[in-house]
């Protein structure tokens, strides 16, 4: 009979590659090491540090799927999923730097770009020397990103865009931008462009006074009759499906992501509980602080095997966006759940910062809501159970 590891119920050690178990030890010793000293400063004063891309590029993190001939190290979606879960294992914010670089900004530049659009953005992103952002959600279009109303005309030499983004990731110090707009020359079509910082009528002001992802800066952005080329096109798609298509992987990181600020929360719980004593014993002692540690990590063991269940299915091009759904919706709700109880079993120190709880809590919050809603996602499901959508 083998013996029950708290930490890694199912073994999940045991199903990972080489390959992946040395990109998963990477991004842990890097966000052990370099993301946990400075979070809590980051968080308080809401600041974000641009050389973390480049910190995070140097060891491969961004980007890892892409092929190496552009800058990626070629790994699996596993491995993605693996170094999302250590970074947000740190915060919530990290980990969101990281997914819009490699899955919002990358993945459609190397899916949908020209050859010379790879070759041009790719290397800089995955080394962290440019930094990019997702345009997708508009004042009146978040859930109905189909509303937006952001345009693209036809001039002579390319197209001219303009409109307002908000809610967007990295944008205030942001060089590369793709961009969703409605294209006049392609019958009102959602398409893609890639803009850069520093073109006239271009701006991305900041957010300020969030109260959740505030190591993660995030931004307007605001195009007035920005003229851009015909090179700045993504030729490869049209439609939804092209930010969609991006979303899926981002989202489907967020399953492990989540997971990885769970795991954080479950920790800290059981270590609170083993060292504080009341009535004359550690709280970890009680049934009920027991009986939460449990359910966590149920949770936690059976959202992180859906996540690696759904990578794999990844790699091998047999995933469905329902599957990543149901992960990105479960995981995260989960994981929510989980914040608020270690905040609790935490008592009055749950509140303080010296203790990540409260930190990952208000994070998850915005986890919950952004790459489509929790109840979004249940719509989602809910057409592909009854063949109805519900939106
Ligand atoms: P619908 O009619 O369902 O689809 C339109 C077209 O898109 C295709 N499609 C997909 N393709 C690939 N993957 C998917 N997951 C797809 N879902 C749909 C579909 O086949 C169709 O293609 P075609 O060829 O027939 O035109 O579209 P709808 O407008 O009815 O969509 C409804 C709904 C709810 C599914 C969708 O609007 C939705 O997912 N809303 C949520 C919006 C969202 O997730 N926004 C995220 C913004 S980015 C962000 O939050 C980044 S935060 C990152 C960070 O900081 O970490
Ligand atoms: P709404 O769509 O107005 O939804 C509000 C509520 O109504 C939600 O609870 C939702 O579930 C519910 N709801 C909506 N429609 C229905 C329905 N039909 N039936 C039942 N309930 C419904 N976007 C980007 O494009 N790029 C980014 O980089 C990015 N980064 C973000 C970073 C942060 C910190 C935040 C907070 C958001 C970010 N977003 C980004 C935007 C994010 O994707 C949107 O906030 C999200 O998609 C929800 O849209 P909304 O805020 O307009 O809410």
């Amino acid at each position: 009979m083998a013996k029950f590891t708290w930490d890694d119920a199912f073994l999940l050690d045991d199903q990972l590659t080489d390959d992946e178990r040395m990109i998963r030890d990477t991004a842990r010793a890097y966000a052990q090491d370099n993301l946990q000293p400075r979070v809590m400063e980051a968080f308080e004063h809401e600041q974000t540090d641009p050389g973390i891309f480049r910190e995070m590029g140097a060891l491969g993190l961004l980007g890892p799927t892409i092929p190496d001939q552009y800058g990626g190290v070629g790994a699996s979606y596993v491995a993605y999923g693996l170094i999302a879960r250590e970074v947000e294992r740190v915060d919530s914010g990290y980990r969101s730097m990281m997914s819009v670089q490699s899955s919002l900004v990358m993945h459609p530049i190397y899916a949908y770009g020209s050859e010379e659009q790879r070759l041009k953005y790719l290397p800089k992103l995955a080394s962290g020397d440019y930094i990019g952002c997702f345009g997708l959600t508009e004042p009146d279009a978040g859930s109905d990103p189909g509303g937006m109303r952001t345009r693209a005309t036809k001039t002579p030499d390319g197209y001219r865009l303009s409109g307002n983004k908000t809610w967007i990731s990295n944008a205030p110090i942001a060089d590369v931008f793709v961009i969703w707009a409605k294209s006049d020359a392609h019958g009102g079509a959602i398409r893609g462009f890639v803009l850069e910082k520093g073109m006239k009528g271009l701006s991305a002001p900041k957010i300020e006074g969030k109260l959740s992802l505030r190591a993660s800066i995030t931004g307007m952005v605001n195009l007035d009759e920005v003229e851009v080329g015909e090179e700045a096109l993504l030729p490869d798609v049209e439609g939804l499906k092209g930010p969609f298509g991006c979303l899926n992987r981002a989202r489907y990181g967020i399953g492990w992501g989540s997971m990885g600020a769970a795991e954080a929360c479950f920790h800290a719980a059981r270590e609170y509980g083993l060292d504080r004593k009341q009535f004359g014993r550690p709280l970890a002692a009680t049934q009920l602080y027991q009986k939460k540690l449990a359910d966590m990590l149920t949770d936690i063991t059976l959202g992180l095997q859906a996540s690696l269940r759904v990578g794999r299915l990844m790699d091998d091009g047999r995933f469905a966006p329902e599957m990543v759904s149901l992960i990105k919706r479960n995981n995260v709700g989960k994981a929510l759940d989980i914040a608020r109880m270690a905040r609790d079993m935490h008592g009055g120190n749950g509140i303080s910062g010296e203790y990540p709880v409260m930190r990952h809590m208000v994070n998850l919050e915005t986890v919950n809501t952004y790459e489509g809603a929790h109840d979004v996602h249940a719509l989602i499901l809910g057409r592909a159970i009854t063949g109805i959508a519900a939106f």
